[in-house]
């Protein structure tokens, strides 16, 4: 007898944004394949976890059917691309989420053995490519590492446009979009104990106009597949290149395959970094409404009946849902008409919790990790649910139920919560010690840094119960948990890009 091996599936969403037809088959997939869950993640797409080695090929095949895809979502190719998940504002967003798809589509793998292997064949449905024989952009070796690419819209950095290989900033005047800022090098996955590895914020090089954006992204992959380091793994990011590189030189490489010189980048502003909960407008006069979903998991337990839930919700909403990089989702374009249903079925699946819930629990984003991650060393996801009210206690004992404080959690230092851009954030050593960081701002431009070592949750609490305290009787009007501690002096800046994991 085969033992019975099981593994991790993740979808390609470009933008998150999903149909309720295909929510219904990835929630089937997920009760009828997998371990009964959905799992949101921090890249705007889906998971599914214990998937037994002969469900693999008829699950690829279901998503397939349901015009998705699981091609990219893992490998040294572009990544999912994310976009910024609020579908409200402007002609703009319409036309970034058009970006992301773009640049999803023609920067996938052109491979002809993903179709032959799980799809005996057969192409996605309405995909016109042509089956190639050899990768144009990726060539024989494909690129060294993972390439990650995002596209933010200011004053809204939903999706931390600086932890990206490729962070795009989208610049739009009166809602027209007039093109994107292009910042390169932006990571997160560092290795305790090694100096070498560290989490870094992309560096902002140039402006493009949208005609511009496709050859300037395949230009910076091409760059990456030819001087990214293949020796060593672990150094293999973008990041790493840059650095070595130096800036200069990788965007004089750059413009010197583009036949042309990068424009200036603009002036943006971003304001934060996590989602709007509740109900929003729309420019044209549709309705969106962000649901709060602890660590993006979907699943039915006790009173918490999101599963099912959302199942309801696909099959009574004509609009769309929309994932987005903090784990949560959005019921996006509700007719006005329709939103009285809509809450009704959030209410009674008790989806509604963003009503009453801390501000620290709304901004709160934890990893997988144990059990299902094989590299981590502490609980994540799992230790969430333990820590929030502990930190809720202590918090409403200084007054600050309601201050909104980036919470991120790890159980590695390979980041996948984007801890590093956490304002309190814990990154698992080992079972149940974490480094505590603390420091980075509210809308993801700077980097934390290690405030306590390899500590255990006693020593966690203990170490920000005086620093609510000054924050409580300090801070200065709408002044953020992270600023402060860099105001008081309890931290001093560090004004680099990079920031060593140990530092
Ligand atoms: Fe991640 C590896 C989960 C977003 C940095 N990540 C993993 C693996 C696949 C573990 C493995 O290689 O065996 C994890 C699977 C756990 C499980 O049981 O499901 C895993 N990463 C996740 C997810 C599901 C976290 C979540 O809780 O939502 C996210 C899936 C994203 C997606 O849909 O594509 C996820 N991972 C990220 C992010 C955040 C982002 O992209 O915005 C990062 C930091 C950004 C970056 O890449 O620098 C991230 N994951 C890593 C790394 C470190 C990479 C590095 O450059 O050092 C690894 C380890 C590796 O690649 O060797 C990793
Ligand atoms: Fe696993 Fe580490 Fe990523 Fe968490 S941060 S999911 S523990 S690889």
């Amino acid at each position: 007898l085969e033992p019975a091996y099981s593994f991790m599936l993740r979808a390609r969403l470009p933008g998150g944004v999903v149909t309720p037809a295909q929510w219904l088959v990835f929630d089937r997939i997920a009760r009828e394949h997998a371990s009964g869950t959905l799992r949101i993640t921090t890249r705007q797409t889906f998971q599914w976890h214990g998937i037994i080695k002969r469900r693999l090929k008829p699950t690829i095949a279901a998503i397939h059917q349901a015009l998705a895809t699981t091609i990219a979502a893992c490998g040294d190719v572009v990544r999912n691309v994310v976009s910024t998940a609020n579908p409200v504002e402007s002609a703009a967003h319409a036309e970034a989420y058009a970006w992301a798809t773009r640049l999803s589509a023609e920067l996938a793998p052109k491979t002809h053995a993903y179709h032959e292997i799980w799809l005996d064949g057969e192409q996605l449905h309405g995909d016109a490519r042509p089956v190639e024989e050899h990768e144009p952009l990726y060539g024989a070796t494909y690129l060294p590492r993972k390439f990650k690419i995002g596209l933010a819209i200011p004053p809204l950095n939903d999706i931390d446009v600086f932890a990206q290989d490729l962070g795009l900033i989208a610049i739009a005047e009166q809602g027209v979009l007039r093109g994107f800022n292009i910042a390169v090098g932006g990571g997160m996955g560092a290795t305790h104990g090694d100096a070498t590895t560290y989490p870094r914020l992309a560096s902002v090089i140039g402006f493009v106009t949208p005609e511009q954006l496709f050859g300037v992204a395949e230009a910076a992959i091409g760059v990456q597949r030819d001087w990214g380091g293949r020796d060593e793994r672990k150094h293999a990011r973008l990041k790493y290149t840059l650095d070595r590189h130096g800036v200069d030189a990788f965007k004089a490489e750059l413009e010197s395959r583009l036949g042309y010189a990068l424009a200036a980048p603009r002036a943006y502003r971003f304001a934060h970094n996590g989602d709007r909960y509740g109900w929003v407008e729309g420019g044209d006069g549709r309705w969106h409404l962000t649901l709060h979903i602890e660590s993006g998991r979907l699943a039915d337990t006790g009173e918490r009946r999101w599963l099912t839930g959302l199942r309801e919700l696909a099959k009574a909403h004509a609009g769309d849902f929309r994932l987005t990089c903090n784990q949560n989702v959005i019921v996006a374009n509700v007719a006005a008409g329709e939103r009285e249903r809509i809450d009704a079925i959030v209410r009674e699946h008790g989806l509604d919790g963003y009503r009453r819930q801390s501000a620290i629990r709304r901004h709160a984003i934890a990893c997988v990790a144990l059990p299902t991650c094989g590299l981590a060393m502490a609980e994540s996801e799992r230790y969430l649910p333990a820590l929030l009210p502990k930190l809720e206690a202590r918090l409403d004992h200084h007054g600050l139920a309601d201050a909104p404080i980036l919470l991120r959690l790890s159980g590695c230092p390979n980041g996948c919560s984007r801890p590093y851009l956490g304002e309190i954030a814990l990154v698992g050593r080992g079972p149940g010690r974490y480094d505590l960081r603390l420091g980075a701002d509210f809308s993801g431009q700077r980097l934390n840094q290690v405030y306590r070592e390899n500590v255990d949750e006693a020593a966690i609490l203990a170490a920000l119960d005086p620093l609510f305290a000054r924050y409580a009787a300090e801070r200065e009007d709408g002044e953020g948990f992270g600023d402060f501690l860099l105001r008081a002096g309890v931290l001093a800046p560090l004004p680099s890009r990079r920031i060593p994991a140990e530092l």
